[in-house]
This record gives structure tokens, C-alpha cells and sequence, in this order.
């Protein structure tokens, strides 16, 4: 962010990266594959209104007030981050075995619940979990994973727009659907655990698993006064605070939950078995 070409070598150094990408992204029918197979859907920008509008019901207090939000476009993965992806940035990097890097968590390799294993210097995913949404993913490792590969996190107000179908949405209470079954995994259809990504409907804009799966780390901290403040334009989020925003609900939680504008947090650090990512890359 706020980077500045102004110097010619910093030009260089630009164009090189640009050459790079180049043999990194393929497009195939409007829709960009991006390195490590992560597939992009591009979401155009507008105005909405975040926050707690008429088909969400029962609202908690910090998803309100509702106000106008404007964005840009930006592309964002078509699926949750998948356990295959993620090993992969894990190799890519060579980060230890116990799932740390340059000090920092990435992952909790040690949970029984996380389903990539270090094995004979490796990170592989589980048998047949590599399609699955990757879990046990601190914010520190989703923010990195993003990051490597071109990318970064969706702010809050980006992945709620997108939830709510961007510019074609149908106002829904869920990401593509007031019938939760339609479009998520959760509480009442998972079975107690998370299922391979893409396999409910997608929502208005092509995008699957927005709600339910696993929750999703978005790059902003949370606040809950944020919304009586916001700035209009591609808002950020608070400036400081203890715990980061997921979204999205997940296969552990009831409807209710679920909700296209409800917001959970959790410390940074912390991983669970139920919260994941999505990738955002800038355009
Ligand atoms: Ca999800
Ligand atoms: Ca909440
Ligand atoms: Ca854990």
C-alpha cells in the first residue's frame, strides 16, 4: 500500500515484477488464474450499504449503524483457501516444522485439527483433505499467504460487499441465499465438520463458501463503535485494537451466525479448527 514508483530503478524493478506476473497468471474465460492455482473472480466496485440492513433480522449493536460504503474493483478467490494451497506457501517459504516463521505463528501444526502434516521436511495436506478449506491458520499466516502470492486480505467492507453479491446482489440474508442450506455448510447441514470447497451454490457473483465452511480473517481490527465513524471510501477499519475481524460463519455455527453482516474476531495469534481465508488481489 501507498508504494510509490517515482525513481527509475524503483520503474525497473516495477516492470520487472510486472514481466513476472505475466507468466504467472493465465486467463481462462474471464476469470484469472493466479499462482498457486488460486482462481480470481473480478468483483466490480460501487456504493452499498454496510452494515445491518432489512434481511439480516436480529443485528447485533456492532453491525450498526447502517452507512453508504464505496469501493473499487478488486478480484478476489473464487474459494477458501484450500489445505493444498496453503502447504504449498508453507514449502514455498520454508517455514518450521511446528508451523512458525521468522518467529511469527502461521499455522498450529501440532492441533489434532489441523490437516497438513510435516512430513520428511514437507508440508502435505491430510489424505484427502487437500481440497478442503485450510483451518488452524492464525491472521498472521493468512495476511502472508496473501501477500506472497501478489495479493493481501480483504478489508471487512470488501468481503461484505462481495457477500452480498456486489453489484448483483439480490439482498439476501446469506451469501446467494435466504434458504442457508442453498448456498453454506453449517451447523445444521455439516455434520461436525468442514466439506470440500465450491460444493453449495455460489452467490450472485460466482463466489462459493462466503457463508459457512470456515470464517474467514479480513484485514481489519475490530471496533465495535467502527461503523458510527467510518469513512466512505474503501474504509480500512480501526486504526488499532486487540483482536482482527472473521467473517462468514462456519460449519460449527447456527444460521444466526452465519449472517452476510455478522462480524466475530479473534486474537491474531489464535487458530482454530473452523477459521480460514479468502485472497484478495488489488487491480
Ligand atoms: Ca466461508
Ligand atoms: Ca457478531
Ligand atoms: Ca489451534
Amino acid at each position: 500500500m501507498g508504494s510509490k514508483h517515482i525513481l527509475s530503478n524503483y520503474l525497473l524493478i516495477g516492470l520487472t515484477s510486472a514481466i513476472m506476473l505475466s507468466f504467472t497468471s493465465v486467463t481462462l474465460k474471464g476469470q484469472t488464474r493466479s499462482s498457486n492455482d488460486i482462481k480470481l473472480i473480478t468483483v466490480k466496485g460501487g456504493a452499498f450499504e454496510m452494515g445491518c440492513t432489512a434481511e439480516q433480522g436480529n443485528c447485533e449493536d456492532d453491525e450498526k449503524p447502517v452507512h453508504t460504503v464505496k469501493l473499487g474493483d478488486f478480484q478476489m478467490s473464487k474459494y477458501e483457501i484450500t489445505n493444498q494451497q496453503y502447504a504449498n506457501f508453507m514449502n514455498d517459504i520454508g517455514a518450521e516444522s511446528n508451523g512458525s516463521y521468522n518467529g511469527a505463528n502461521y499455522m498450529d501444526t501440532n492441533d489434532k485439527d489441523c490437516q497438513i502434516k510435516y512430513v520428511d521436511g514437507q508440508f502435505v495436506p491430510v489424505d484427502g483433505k487437500k481440497n478442503f478449506p485450510v483451518v488452524e491458520v492464525t491472521w498472521h499466516g493468512a495476511k502472508a499467504f496473501c501477500e506472497h502470492y501478489g495479493g493481501r486480505l480483504p478489508t471487512e467492507a470488501e468481503w461484505e460487499f462481495a457477500a452480498r453479491g456486489g453489484k448483483n446482489s439480490t439482498a439476501t440474508r446469506y451469501a446467494g441465499s435466504n434458504n442457508i442450506a442453498d448456498v453454506a455448510w453449517y451447523s445444521g447441514n455439516s455434520g461436525g465438520s468442514a466439506h470440500q470447497v465450491g460444493t453449495k451454490s455460489p452467490n450472485e457473483l460466482g463466489i462459493y463458501d462466503m457463508t459457512g465452511n470456515v470464517w474467514e480473517w479480513c484485514s481489519d481490527w475490530h471496533d465495535t463503535e467502527y461503523y458510527a465513524s467510518s469513512t466512505q471510501n474503501n474504509p480500512q477499519g480501526s486504526s488499532s485494537g486487540t483482536f482482527r475481524i472473521l467473517r462468514g460463519g462456519s460449519w460449527f455455527f447456527k444460521a444466526e451466525h452465519c449472517r452476510a453482516t455478522n462480524r466475530a474476531i479473534s486474537l491474531p495469534d489464535h487458530s482454530y479448527n473452523g477459521n480460514g481465508f479468502r485472497f484478495v488481489k488489488p487491480l
